[in-house]
């Protein structure tokens, strides 16, 4: 399987590809604010990518639960310098994690090469024209809701199968606006209008999603389902991490890259010895 982004082609499999989050947000819950001016969030990127991050997800607007939305402008101006720094001092791949084509569109003029777009559910096909226009990768991330509602008490049948379903939709309405399934990577949206058990029975049905033939991307790090206090959350971070890549995702999204990048090689060095 492929996976284009921009010029660059990805084979999968491959050794997992970890994302680094560079938080471009004045009020980031896990970094504390520390990296909200544009030469911090550069130096922290470059920081992940001397970790082993092999893409660099630029954000500036903060999903977290309750969270006000950013406007346009205020957003642009958070993540258009990094990435144009960026751009400057490292090869890594950069993403843009945005809800807003405009911003997606300035990125990646800027040269990001993935479209990281949690609002994946919208009827709005603007962002697709974007990412078909581009050749840019475009990531669709299931969610409930929005981010200012989705962790009202949300509610499924069965969360596997609404999640599986909606990959399928989702990938045949983006062909049919002209954005090839080889740009698109499908991530279930972990934390995103989901409780404890559902992000749980994700986890345990990743496998499922496989059957779209598309690389699959989990992001488990540092979220509350986890338990326990944020700043003490690395350890089950990485265990998720290992097993979502066990289980299938080429992509992991990671606040710890170095750690992560270390424990994933290590599973990996071990499903690579021949048998015997
Ligand atoms: C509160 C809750 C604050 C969640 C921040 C977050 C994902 C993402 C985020 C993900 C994709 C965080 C998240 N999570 N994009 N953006 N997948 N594609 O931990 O799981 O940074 S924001």
């Amino acid at each position: 399987m492929i996976w284009q982004t921009g010029d660059i082609t990805w084979q999968f499999p491959r050794p997992t590809l970890v994302m680094g989050i560079v938080n471009v947000t004045p009020d980031s819950f896990s970094d504390g604010g520390k990296f909200s001016s544009a030469d911090a969030a550069v130096d922290h990127a470059l920081q992940l990518a001397a970790g082993g991050a092999e893409l660099l997800d630029v954000g500036g607007e903060s999903t977290r639960p309750g969270a006000p939305p950013v406007d346009e402008a205020e957003e642009l101006s958070r993540v258009i310098p990094v990435i144009k720094k960026l751009v400057g001092e490292t090869d890594t791949l950069i993403s843009v994690d945005t809800q807003k084509p405009a911003v997606a569109k300035a990125a990646v003029a800027a040269g990001a090469r993935v479209i990281n777009d949690i609002a994946a559910h919208r009827a709005d096909d603007a962002m697709w024209r974007v990412a078909a226009e581009s050749g840019a990768g475009y990531i669709a991330m299931h969610m409930q809701g929005t981010p200012q509602t989705m962790q009202n008490a949300p509610e499924y049948d069965d969360v596997v199968a609404t999640v599986e379903a909606f990959f399928a939709e989702r990938l045949e309405a983006m062909a049919a606006v002209g954005l090839p399934a080889e740009q698109v990577a499908l991530d279930p949206g972990i934390g995103f209008g989901k409780t404890a058990g559902h992000n749980l029975a994700l986890l345990e049905r990743l496998t499922r999603f496989t059957r779209f033939q598309r690389p699959l991307m989990v992001g488990a790090s540092r979220k509350s389902f986890l338990g326990g206090k944020v700043t003490e959350r690395l350890d089950s971070s990485i265990a998720c991490a290992c097993r979502a890549a066990a289980d299938g995702a080429g992509i992991v999204r990671v606040h710890d890259v170095r750690e992560t990048v270390q424990a994933l090689r290590a599973m990996e060095a071990v499903s690579s010895e021949e048998g015997g």
